[in-house]
């Protein structure tokens, strides 16, 4: 039998009781009696190891300012300070609550800032203030916790994509990868090639569709538009701040159409020789069999000078250049990609792409960054093509591309969609609004465990960690995406996090409910239909 999971019936004012209502589940609480109320007098006082930004996000997190204070504690004191000695584990922190005072010691400043994403949730989760003494000892299981969003097939506006960071940051995530370019739209600004502003970032009005969900995509207008530099260079800062870096995805070779309907000529030739085309980009959903030139040399160096203003940018280690779902057709009988394959010695079309990905490797390497592909840049394999050991794979169709990077010491997330992807119906009911056909209920989600059972620890090494996906082809407005995201987002954050043995569902789902009033006064539209079949 199918119940409803009850979020609104299920819903009490939280009560006290010597379990934790955190989410992600730290590593340690250990409850001692008495407990603390934030007062009138609480005073802040922060250690000069404190950078003062830190003082600043203090009052943003709590939403009220502490008035601060340098000499010995006052009667009740939040004190904060950073030390990597007593706290060795990076982004770790502990928090100490005593009836006098809240003890904030951080590894480093990321890590106080999870240990006052934690403090702002026991206050939030205990409305009248008071908190339950306790010591809480806390750091991440992996050291990469991402989610995605593409911008591409529907456009989300800057004040969403500042929400968005926030809520990654409150249960812990510290990547947020901008999936900025696909068939459908290009979407940041690149000053040296203006028409991708004005061609690459719209796409004709499509009837395709389900009408009742996508209303506003028939009104006769091109659809589309991109962030400024300026705008992104905001986020990027905004993000930062929360300690969080942006990593930027700008697709190739597949998933290409909307840059090749500004620039044809990065467009295969036919087999006569005559230009390939003409492009429009996508307005229906799919893999086409347009796709970047690789035997154009011209198509290498308008992408790396693309990348050259995105990574001026994004100062993120890691650039996503895709690398996912490139149908071979066009190169098959491209003249140009066919002299490529003759002069590089390719044995065929996989080997081409493997050799596009590793030409923009050795470029993105100059520059001191390092290549993230989807799996498939682990096709085509050729000696003379050995991505860097500092490449990362991220694992999407199931887990095994993930294995093999490890296998071949690279680095993977993973992010199979078998579990973490976000554009899946997350429930049965019947009200559930249009999804992607495929279906990842929650508990499914939080079951999913990221180290492979068939790998040796010295394999194992390379696992960064785990990523959530949300592909918003079915998603037209904020309100949709993080109704697609939300609660889901909590069970991988919490798999990121938590150590394996502290993971357990129905406790997961017990402090989840706890989390509702909380994600309603943040105003995130969840799914309510979480529903979960009993015994
Ligand atoms: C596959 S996952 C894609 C996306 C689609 C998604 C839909 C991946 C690397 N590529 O282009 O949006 O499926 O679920």
């Amino acid at each position: 039998m199918i119940i409803g999971f009850g979020w609104a019936s299920c819903f009490a004012q939280p009560t006290f009781s010597d379990s934790t209502g955190l989410i992600p589940r730290p590593v340690s609480v250990r409850f001692r009696s008495g407990t603390f109320t934030l007062a009138r007098q609480t005073r802040l006082l922060a250690d000069k190891s404190v950078p003062v930004a830190t003082l600043t996000m203090v009052r943003q997190l709590l939403g009220f300012s502490l008035p601060t204070t340098s000499s010995t504690p006052t009667a009740s004191a939040l004190r904060l300070r950073i030390d990597s000695t007593t706290i060795p584990k990076p982004e770790g922190y502990r928090l100490t609550i005593r009836p006098t005072g809240i003890d904030l010691i951080g590894h480093d400043d990321t890590g106080l800032f999870f240990g006052l994403q934690s403090l702002r949730q026991l206050l939030e989760l205990s409305p009248s203030g008071r908190i339950l003494c306790q010591q809480i000892d806390d750091y991440p299981r992996f050291p990469y916790r991402g989610m995605q969003l593409d911008v591409s097939r529907h456009l989300f506006p800057v004040s969403f994509i500042r929400k968005y960071i926030d809520l990654l940051a409150r249960y812990k995530l510290n990547t947020f990868h901008w999936h900025l370019t696909d068939d459908q739209g290009w979407r940041v600004e690149i000053k040296r090639y203006p028409q991708l502003q004005q061609t690459a970032a719209y796409r004709a009005q499509t009837l395709i569709g389900h009408k009742k969900e996508l209303p506003h995509r028939f009104d006769g207008k091109r659809y589309g538009g991109f962030y400024t530099q300026d705008e992104v260079r905001a986020i990027v800062r905004y993000a930062a701040d929360r300690h969080i870096t942006v990593i930027p995805e700008i697709e190739m070779p597949g998933h290409a159409l909307a840059a090749l309907s500004a620039f044809p000529q990065l467009g295969c030739q036919k087999p006569d020789g005559s230009p390939g085309g003409p492009y429009a980009a996508a307005t229906f959903w799919g893999i086409f069999d347009d796709v970047f030139c690789a035997g154009n040399d011209s198509t290498f160096t308008m992408l790396t000078n693309v990348l050259d203003e995105v990574i001026g940018l994004f100062p993120s280690r890691y650039i996503h250049i895709g690398g996912d779902e490139c149908p071979k057709v066009r190169w098959q009988t491209c003249p140009r990609c066919q002299a490529r394959i003759r002069s590089e010695k390719l044995a065929n079309e996989n080997e081409l792409q493997r050799y596009f990905i590793r030409r923009i490797e050795k470029h993105l390497n100059r520059r001191g960054r390092q290549l993230i592909g989807w799996d498939e840049i682990l096709e085509g394999h050729n000696p003379n093509l050995r991505l860097s050991d500092s490449a990362a794979v991220m694992s999407w169709r199931g887990i095994e591309g993930g294995i093999q990077a490890m296998r071949q010491h690279h680095y993977a997330i993973m992010t199979p969609e078998s579990h973490v992807y976000f554009d899946y119906y997350q429930s049965l009911h019947p009200d559930e609004p249009l999804a992607a056909a495929g279906y990842t209920p929650l508990r499914k989600t939080y079951s999913y465990e990221p180290t492979p059972d068939s790998l040796r620890a010295d394999e194992a090494r390379y696992l960064l960690g785990v990523q959530g996906n949300v592909w918003t082809e079915y998603m037209p407005t904020p309100d949709k995406a993080e109704y697609m995201v939300f609660p889901r987002l909590l069970a991988l954050a919490e798999t990121g996090w938590t150590p394996r043995p502290q993971r357990n569902y129905p406790d997961f789902l017990r402090r989840l409910r706890q989390q509702r009033p909380l994600l309603d006064r943040q105003h995130v539209h969840y799914d309510p239909h979480v529903d979960e079949p009993t015994d």
